[in-house]
């Protein structure tokens, strides 16, 4: 393992997990590394997990403040749930166990854009950050160090916390070295300028982490995988929504609003996405890019086809078979593939420029396409907005999928109104279902209502969303946006008291 640590002076700090989970306090705040599935540490989580539930059993309570980069694994997110030793979580989470406290109240999460991470540990309004814990693949000889599976906040982590403990995952292969680019352009007004990347596939910044070794408390070793589910096979619906994609995609090259090269894809989280990349193996294009958030299984096919030419993103979000598979062969995409600061990764600003084509998953939409991404029934939340608003609102054309029905058709994914919202109208130009799609750019809210109801809707719903459409139109207090307040979360609540939002006859 010595070879992973080639700086001298720094090997006398390895010890095990649970000596550096020590080193740990309870009310403190931690960063720690991990960005859906990817690069986050695995036995110091485990090993603080353990000591938080010895305290809690000589009646000493223990919790710490959690920020990542978004998701993480169960070794992580899970064990510290479980163990009920997160006070407070920000800025993603899709772990079940935490989930399950956030939403019975016995946790409190701050649900975050993922570009602003960063400039907001920067502002200080988050409070002090304590501890960083950061999976690495190595360490140079220079004391820098050599980023893993994914970056995330890493770089701010490291600058920021205090006190530093690495994991050192000898799992990772080490021909990530050179994958990655750490931009340290970054600041607070009065002092940004501009970023200076105007292509997907630019290299702006420095392959490693820089870290004051003096800051470094502890370095544990580790060799475990990195752990994401599986993708599901793309069932009728999945491939439905991405046939009428790519349906859209080509008619927009054919009438010349999209090069043939179509321009850098941004793909959300998911199956279904993971389905529409399916579909472009198959589909007309190639020479694409793509500048987004994670690098998924599809991803890969597009490589290994030769239809895409460079991902950009912060993280793998890979299956087991696809983590293999691709740490088999790194050597061979480490050259098309960049990871960088999910700051950058994000950025508002290089969106808006390259002009990504964003599309990412929804709970619901209501007819006039506002977008519920997070909360279920408005107030129980799945996993948080995550990266979808940075893209939404930035991107050149902003596309939301979903299936029409959830829960084998009990709940319409198209209400009369959106229980929450994430996404508003401005921020949705395109919802496809499997039953077909809606191009709701240049329309009005009665045009888009039409549209929506038509195109989207799932047949059983669809009489009832007319119905509620055409009494509005006579009974709303005004007709820009026609609206039955009374009536408009009817369906939900129909829901919550019989199991389905479908109207019983
Ligand atoms: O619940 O698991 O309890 O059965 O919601 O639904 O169908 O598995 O959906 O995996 O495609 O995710 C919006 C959550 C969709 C995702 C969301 C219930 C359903 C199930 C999950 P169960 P599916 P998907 C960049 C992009 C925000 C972050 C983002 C997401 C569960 O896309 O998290 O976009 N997006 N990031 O039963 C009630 C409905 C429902 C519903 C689904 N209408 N009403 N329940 N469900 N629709 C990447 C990152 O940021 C990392």
């Amino acid at each position: 393992m010595n070879e992973r640590i080639a700086c001298e002076k720094l090997r006398g700090r390895i010890m095990g997990a649970a000596d550096a989970a020590a080193l740990i306090a309870s009310g403190t705040t931690i960063g720690m590394s991990g960005f859906t599935g990817s690069g986050y540490p695995k036995a110091v989580p485990l090993a603080l997990a353990a000591r938080i539930e010895a305290e809690h059993a000589a009646g000493r309570p223990f919790r710490v403040r959690v920020w990542t980069g978004a998701s993480t694994g169960p070794e992580l997110d899970g064990a510290l749930a479980k163990a009920g030793g997160i006070e407070f979580r920000l800025p993603y989470n899709s772990d079940p166990i935490a989930r399950e406290k956030i939403n019975r109240g016995e946790m409190d999460y701050f649900d975050m854009h993922l570009s602003q991470v960063a400039p907001m540990a920067w502002q200080g309004f988050l409070g002090p950050l304590d501890t960083a814990v950061v999976e690495v693949s190595g360490i140079r000889a220079d004391g820098s160090l050599i980023p893993s599976s994914s970056v995330g906040n890493n770089k701010t982590w490291l600058d920021r916390a205090s006190k530093v403990i690495l994991e050192i995952n000898r799992w990772q292969n080490p021909a990530l070295e050179g994958m990655h680019d750490i931009y340290y352009g970054t600041a607070l007004p009065p002092h940004r300028i501009p970023i200076p990347l105007v292509r997907a596939s630019d290299r702006i910044g420095e392959p490693y982490l820089r870290c004051d070794p003096d800051k470094i408390v502890a370095i544990v070793e580790t060799d475990a995988p990195d752990r994401n589910l599986p993708f599901a096979a793309p069932d009728a619906s999945a491939q439905a929504i991405a046939g009428h994609l790519l349906e859209f995609l080509r008619h927009e090259v054919a009438v010349g609003r999209l090069p043939a090269t179509l321009l850098p894809i941004q793909s959300g989280v998911g199956n279904i996405a993971n389905a529409v990349l399916g579909g472009l193996v198959e589909g007309p294009f190639s020479g694409l890019t793509a500048y987004t958030e994670v690098i998924q299984d599809g991803m890969l096919d597009l490589l290994d086809a030769g239809r895409l030419d460079i991902a950009s993103a912060t993280a793998f979000s890979l299956s087991p078979e696809a983590a293999l598979r691709i740490n088999e062969g790194m050597a061979r995409y480490r050259d098309r593939m960049i990871l960088r600061p999910q700051e950058i990764s994000n950025h508002p600003e290089l969106i808006r420029r390259l002009g990504c084509i964003a599309m990412n998953g929804l709970i619901e939409a209501d007819i006039y396409g506002n977008v519920n991404s997070t909360h279920i029934m408005g107030s129980r939340i799945q996993n948080g907005i995550g990266g979808s608003g940075d893209f939404a609102r930035n991107a050149y054309v902003s596309i939301f999928m979903t299936p029409s029905t959830a829960r084998g058709g009990a709940i319409s994914a198209i209400v009369p109104q959106a229980s929450h919202v994430d996404h508003i109208t401005q921020d949705v130009q395109v919802i496809v279902t499997e039953q077909g799609l809606a191009d709701l750019r240049g329309l009005s809210p009665k045009q888009r209502a039409r549209l929506i109801i038509e195109k989207c809707a799932h047949p059983d719903y669809r009489p009832a969303l007319a119905d509620y459409f055409a009494r509005a139109l006579k009974g709303s207090y005004g007709l820009q946006s026609p609206s039955l307040p009374g009536e408009a979360l009817s369906w939900h609540q129909r829901f919550l008291e019989t199991g389905s939002m479908l109207e019983r006859s």
